[in-house]
């Protein structure tokens, strides 16, 4: 295992640490240290100590969206090919960097090893994405109803973008947002979680030194701002930031949204999932197994996409409940950064009581553990939450199982006629992800198709997380309605600007008018 200080060394942190302290905000490529209070930060893991963090001030959040903005007026003009060299090279850099950085967001969010680098796997996905399309921002010519005139939209970049983002996705989600906002000639501002700090310090760490060798690209292009909620209003109360981006919790997306509107701002909410998979009769039960288990006990259940809800036809519950709960007994839980574990802590106590009031609310509501749910901090390195993952059978979709506790908390549900699985499926308020498990061909176009699944993800005999980046990602309802990612959701990182163009001689007017 790692000290900290060869953990942060090849990550290129050394300079900005005075003693045990870490800056509140990264602007222009510099650290700030306002007088502020500091918090102690820990490892989810262990609560091994790693300095003390500063909040952002409201002076810094504001000399941030300045420097933002005059970075900007400059990076909008650069060609986005070019936008997109610089993303290449961050993409070389994190290449470089990964083991380090994975190993960051194993000590700051607890994920195991795998997860971890496949979140920064995430990152060096979205870069090459994000180069191929930074010479693909097209904008479309229309036929023109006069003559000698020439209808086209163009992409333009839209501004400098607040980026609030979770815990759990501590790079992968602003990487997401960041790489994309950089081709399309966006600045960002980004508010990680208070409970990622130095994942956020080290990220942007590969930015600059990206920068750092390319004349082209303003050094205020990024810059970070540690702190809670009130710095995250802040961004999204200020017209000058055109965009919010906010990945978390419903709560917070409400209150941001809220904001952001009555300024008439653009919003892209990735909030809460309550995530269900059903399970026919014709389901391959091997393939579906590993993709149960993933989905709910990978990440300590704490992904947005976890899976939350399993629907399973009646005839194959109890051989499936039987297979589960074996599975699930197989599941090293434990310190994070041992090679063979599968289940790390949660990211504090707070996440641990809810979990055990979320499963005493369960069994009030008359459902049943059928295994875990135990807390298992004493018999795991001291001062972590560890749980085992709990599978709760119930006999309705009651009103906790309509919540999501960000904990790894599976319910099961029994179901007769696909429609009413469907039916349970939809009946929440959340819409992220969703999955059916079914070799049947009619079974799979009912439950993808228009009176299917309402969540913005809908796969078939794959679980609910682990999504690639090419696809949008993102979900309706409750979850906020954004898409981020892959596909065409750039086009929420810039403005669409309509162009008449008029060649001839003549005025003529649109719709025939005579004037
Ligand atoms: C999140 O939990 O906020 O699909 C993002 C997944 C990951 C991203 C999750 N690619 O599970």
């Amino acid at each position: 295992m790692h000290t900290l200080e060869q953990l942060l060394a090849p990550l290129g942190l050394a300079d900005w640490r005075h003693g045990d302290t870490w800056p509140a905000a990264i602007i222009s490529g510099q650290a700030h240290y306002p007088p502020t209070q500091s918090n102690a930060l820990s490892s989810p893991i262990d609560q091994a100590g790693h300095g003390m963090l500063l909040t952002a001030s409201q002076s810094d959040s504001e000399h941030a969206i300045h420097a933002a903005s005059q970075a900007f007026a400059q990076w909008r003009c650069v060609p986005s090919p070019l936008r997109g060299e610089l993303v290449r090279r961050i993409a070389v850099l994190v290449r470089e960097r990964k083991q380090a950085l994975a190993t960051l967001i194993t000590l700051e969010s607890g994920k195991i090893g795998s997860e971890a680098a496949g979140e920064v796997q995430e990152w060096i996905d979205i870069c090459d994405f994000a180069v191929g399309l930074s010479r693909q921002l097209y904008g479309q010519t229309i036929a023109s109803e006069r003559p000698s005139h020439r209808l086209m939209e163009q992409w333009l970049p839209l501004g400098p973008v607040g980026v609030i983002s979770a815990f759990n996705f501590p790079v992968a989600v602003w990487a997401w947002n960041a790489m994309l906002a950089l081709v399309c000639g966006d600045t960002v501002i980004w508010k990680p979680s208070a409970q990622t700090p130095l994942t956020a310090l080290a990220a942007s760490r590969v930015v600059l030194d990206a920068i750092a060798d390319f004349p082209a690209a303003p050094v205020g292009l990024i810059s970070v701002l540690q702190g809670d909620a009130d710095i995250g209003q802040q961004l999204a109360g200020d017209r000058r930031l055109p965009l919010i981006s906010a990945t978390g919790s419903v709560r917070m997306g409400r209150a941001v949204a809220q904001t952001v509107a009555a300024r008439l701002g653009r919003s892209l909410l990735e909030l809460g999932g309550n995530n269900a998979a059903i399970v026919t009769p014709s389901a391959d039960l091997d393939l579906a197994l590993r993709g149960i288990v993933f989905g709910a006990a990978g990440t300590c259940g704490q992904r947005c996409t976890t899976l939350r809800r399993l629907i399973v036809h009646e005839s194959i519950a109890d051989a499936l409940t039987t297979r589960l709960i074996n599975a699930y007994a197989s599941l090293k839980i434990g310190d994070p950064r041992d090679p063979a574990v599968l289940v790390g802590p949660l990211i504090n106590q707070r996440a641990l009581t809810a979990m055990q009031h979320a499963l005493a609310s369960a069994v009030a509501q008359g459902g049943h553990t059928l295994y875990g749910g135990e807390n298992v901090s004493e018999q795991v390195p001291a001062g972590g939450s560890y749980v085992r993952p709990a599978i709760v059978s119930m006999l309705a979709q009651s009103a906790i199982v309509r919540e999501e506790t960000f904990a790894p908390i599976l319910y099961l549900l029994r179901y007769s006629h696909l429609d009413e699985a469907i039916a349970l499926q939809n009946a929440v308020p959340q819409g992220l992800s969703s999955a059916i498990f079914t070799t049947d061909l009619r079974e799979m176009e009912a439950f993808i198709g228009p009176a299917g699944s309402d969540c913005g993800i809908a796969n078939v005999n794959a679980g609910t997380s682990g999504a690639e980046i090419g696809g949008a990602f993102g979900g309706e309802k409750d979850t906020g309605g954004g898409r981020e990612s892959g596909s065409d959701s750039w086009k929420a990182y810039m403005r669409r600007s309509t162009n008449t163009i008029n060649y001839g001689s003549g005025l003529p007017l649109a719709q025939g008018v005579q004037f």
